[in-house]
């Protein structure tokens, strides 16, 4: 028998949600970064068995804020888990603090629908944490496996499939084409690939601050894509750091995005960023809805 669904992960910023997605694809379904709240909008990998289709729905880790962006991710998160079959609830063994993990524990209780915890960053020094999250875990009935994304796809999935086949929904067929691995189009792929080069090289409020806009996805010419993309940045100040003094940060920034969009595309990318500043979009609805982060 057939089996395929939704496995939403949910977790707390920085959890590891997206590097597990990458890890079980095997490919660079969504962006990573070691700053919380690098995923905003929902990301699918999709991950083919003969008896099993499992699309992963990476979500934005829990924030508690409910204002402008904030807001958005938190519905985002939310309308994940309404959609999805199962979740994996990640719990990080270097969270600053596990007081949150109740809550996140809460609310996929109160989803009602079934649980797999997964511990993860099991290679960090924080092991003590371990007895404390399997406690609070076990407390809610939860069962729970643990995992370093570092590890070897095989031994990922001998983790995590024998729950998947006893969970995920029975179905006629796969719900996506098993030719797929993401269901993200090369436009939205290129635009986050910019977004993480900015948080892998702007710093404090600056890239929590900063959206992707591309203005041009040009593939007119066989074996170069043309593309051009705004950086929206949030504050007036931020224009001048994002570019650098000579251009020298947004020419780093160009060019290790191009390097990794040239990577999926399989060939040669021209890119070409300029920074605008949108004043104060993290608080505007309509500027948001233009960058798609609403949830429908
Ligand atoms: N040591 C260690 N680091 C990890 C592991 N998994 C993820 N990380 C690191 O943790 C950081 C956050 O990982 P992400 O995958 O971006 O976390 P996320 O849950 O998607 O975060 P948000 O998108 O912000 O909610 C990155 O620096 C990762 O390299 C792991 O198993 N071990
Ligand atoms: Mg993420």
């Amino acid at each position: 028998m057939f089996h395929a669904g939704f496995v939403g992960l949910i977790g707390l910023p920085n959890a590891g949600k997206s590097t597990l997605i990458n890890a079980l694809i095997g490919e660079k379904v969504s962006i990573v970064t070691s700053k919380p709240q690098t995923t905003r909008q929902r990301v699918m990998g999709i991950l083919n068995d003969e008896d099993l289709q499992t699309v992963f729905v990476d979500a934005p880790g829990y924030v508690k804020a409910r204002v402008g962006l904030n807001r958005f991710l938190h519905d985002e998160y939310l309308s994940v888990i309404e959609d999805s079959d199962v979740l994996f609830l990640l719990l990080h063994l270097d969270a600053r603090s596990s007081e949150d993990f109740h809550e996140l524990v809460r609310v996929a209780q109160s989803s009602k629908k079934p649980v797999l915890g997964i511990i993860t960053k099991t290679d960090r020094r924080e092991q003590h944490r371990i007895c404390v999250i399997n406690d609070l875990l076990e407390k809610a009935g939860i069962p729970a496996v643990q995992v370093a994304a570092d590890k070897n796809p095989k031994e990922l999935k001998e983790k995590i499939f024998p729950w998947l086949r006893q969970h995920l929904p029975r179905s006629e067929q796969p719900l996506f084409d098993p030719e797929l691995y993401t269901t993200q189009n090369l436009k939205s792929m290129a635009s986050e690939f910019i977004r993480e080069q900015c948080f892998e090289f702007l710093h404090q409020e600056v890239p929590f601050g900063l959206a992707v806009h591309i203005i041009r996805f040009d593939e007119d010419q066989p074996g170069l894509t043309k593309i051009h993309g705004e950086i929206w940045v949030n504050r007036e100040s931020h224009q001048g750091i994002v570019i650098g003094r000579g251009g020298q940060v947004l020419k780093r920034i160009g060019s290790s995005a191009r390097k990794s969009i040239e990577e999926v595309l399989g060939h040669k990318v021209f890119l070409d960023l300029h920074v605008k500043v949108k004043k104060n979009w993290v608080r505007d609805e309509s500027v948001m809805k233009e960058l798609g982060y609403v949830v429908p």
